[in-house]
């Protein structure tokens, strides 16, 4: 099956981030405002504890988040370790089209915000993340949890009826996580990439064992050599898997892909990992395929 336009998002919350991002695309036929607009509801999300200021903190109280977006041109922006912004994705897109930079990372993210006029908000934890927090705090451990809320973060890929592509990534990364650490989401490659020659792909779970296998790229240079976007996804698993083989049973990792004909694929490590497909037809929510 082919669709096009196409749009894919990580996890159950991605069914309101693709309704927005259809709307806008519908509207304004500008893809990168719909990838932009679509995350900005799930950063607004009061119940998602890992994406936007309401999530979880880092092991210090802080909330830190990363966030990414791609078109398929080649043109980039991203923004880690950032503090006080509402809206990180804006914050990238500002990246990408106003500096000669792909990445900002940390206050220097934070002071471009404001030059750009962004409202630093208060860093006070929202009341379901200052209970997670206290409750942590008990014992301190880190351990990542599969499948939990600390695992939500939303990725979105979107195919426009002119064959264009572009996509967004934004998180507030792994709970507790130590203050500093940067997941898969900014990294270009990583947590998400674009090309408009093949298609693009994006990536949810744990950071870290998607950083090590570059797993969005290395899905779009799968498909680059012919394979489906469902085989590309199964690969990285694959990958992914193989890489990351003593600590497996605690994570997850999952992964959306399309290419540039509108075929589109999913896979995960664990069981569990849901994704909203919104095309002519309407918005639906999927479960996708998984390794274990
Ligand atoms: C990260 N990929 O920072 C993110 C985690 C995630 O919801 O998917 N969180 O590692």
């Amino acid at each position: 099956e082919k669709f096009k336009p196409l749009i894919l998002s990580t996890w159950d919350h991605g069914m309101p981030a693709n309704d927005k991002a259809w709307e806008v695309l519908m509207e304004t036929g500008d893809l990168v405002s719909a990838v932009e607009e679509g995350v900005m509801v799930t950063e607004l999300d009061m119940d998602n504890l890992s994406v936007g200021l309401q999530g979880l903190p880092d092991r210090e109280g802080i909330p830190t988040l990363d966030a990414s977006i791609m078109k398929g041109d080649g043109s980039c922006g991203s923004v880690a370790f950032v503090r006080q912004v509402r809206h990180p994705i804006s914050l990238a897109r500002k990246v990408m089209e106003e500096t000669p930079h792909v990445m900002l990372a940390g206050e220097g993210a934070r002071q471009f915000a404001i030059a750009q006029g962004f409202p630093m908000e208060e860093e006070v934890l929202s009341p379901k993340a200052e209970e997670a927090y206290q409750k942590w705090k008990v014992e301190s451990k880190y351990k990542p949890i599969i499948n939990i809320e600390n695992h939500d973060t939303i990725g979105m890929i979107a195919l426009g009826a002119d064959g264009k592509l572009a996509g967004s990534c934004t998180t507030s990364g792994l709970a507790f996580k130590m203050h500093g650490r940067v997941g898969d989401s900014p990294i270009i490659g990583a947590g998400l990439y674009v090309d408009d020659e093949v298609g693009a792909a994006t990536a949810t779970g744990l950071g870290e064992s998607i950083i090590r296998i570059c797993g969005s790229f290395l899905i779009v240079e799968l498909m680059r050599q012919g394979r489906t976007p469902q085989e590309a996804c199964e690969e990285a698993v694959r990958r992914l898997v193989a890489k990351n083989e003593k600590d497996i049973k605690d994570i997850q990792a999952g992964f959306l892909a399309i290419n540039k004909d509108g075929e589109y694929g999913a896979y995960a490590v664990q069981k569990g990992f849901t994704y909203a497909m919104h095309h002519t037809g309407g918005n639906a929510l999927l479960n996708a395929g998984y390794k274990f």
